[in-house]
């Protein structure tokens, strides 16, 4: 029960509640939640007040409202670290899920003016450019464009049609030593076509990470733009001083 007595808002209360029921299993993931009339009925409080601690999780991450369906608990956040140049494939092998991609566009094309100066592109400036939804237990995560110079890996477009992980061909079959990565980061909303691949509503916050990617030699082999769900991911850095 809440206690009305103390101090503490009861919207507040009950979201505590929530949030241990979903800590201790008794609303696993994916469960629904009971709606505000049952959750108003069983605690003696007002609607309002359960409109106002459902709102604070769904805000937070933690539920998930569908359209006419009601409210869900969600599925926890990945805790992405920031510090180590990895791979997709490697980020879901290491949390225990099964990665997997799926290719949703290959082009052997000129380079855009922003790959052509990542990839320091002079004379030959094809690239070989793929679409590919990343997934983790068949769930998809992100939507990555990825840009390599064609000089460099021929046949690459049709290696990555039956390869998971670029990183795992590039390594074996390119011989590339992978070292080091400049990265950005930046918050937007998905595109239309964003949205569709990754089954996320038109316009839902995704994490834009653009990468480029260097060899042992320090020259940049890759430049990959990444839009990582908003709802799934978190990033997280140890800062020292
Ligand atoms: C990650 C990288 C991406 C890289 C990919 C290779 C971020 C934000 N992006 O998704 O730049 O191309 O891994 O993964 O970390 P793969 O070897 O599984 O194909």
């Amino acid at each position: 029960m809440l206690n009305k007595k103390i101090p503490i808002p009861l919207y507040y209360q009950l979201k505590q509640k929530i949030i241990q029921s979903i800590e201790n299993g008794e609303l696993p993931v994916g469960s629904l939640v009971p709606s505000e009339r049952e959750l108003s009925d069983l605690y003696g409080i007002s609607r309002m007040t359960v409109r106002q601690a459902l709102g604070e999780l769904v805000k937070e991450g933690l539920l998930i409202r569908e359209q006419g369906k009601g409210t869900f608990v969600a599925e926890p956040k990945i805790n992405q670290g920031l510090l180590k140049l990895t791979s997709f494939s490697e980020d879901m092998k290491s949390r225990g899920m099964k990665p997997d991609s799926r290719v949703e566009g290959v082009y052997v094309q000129g380079a855009s003016a922003a790959a052509a100066e990542a990839l320091g592109l002079t004379s030959d400036r094809r690239v070989v450019v793929f679409e590919r939804v990343r997934l983790a237990d068949q769930k998809p995560m992100a939507y990555e464009v990825t840009h390599l110079p064609l000089s460099r890996f021929p046949d690459l477009e049709k290696e990555i049609m039956h390869s998971g992980s670029l990183y795992g061909l590039l390594e074996e079959k390119y011989q590339i030593a992978i070292k080091f990565a400049w990265q950005t980061i930046e918050v937007g909303l998905s595109t239309p076509a964003e949205s569709r691949s990754l089954g996320i509503p038109n316009r839902s916050p995704v994490i834009l990470i653009e990468r480029v990617t260097f060899d042992s030699n320090d020259q940049p082999f890759e430049f990959v733009k990444s839009v990582y769900r908003g709802d799934r991911y978190k990033l997280h850095v140890e800062l020292h001083r």
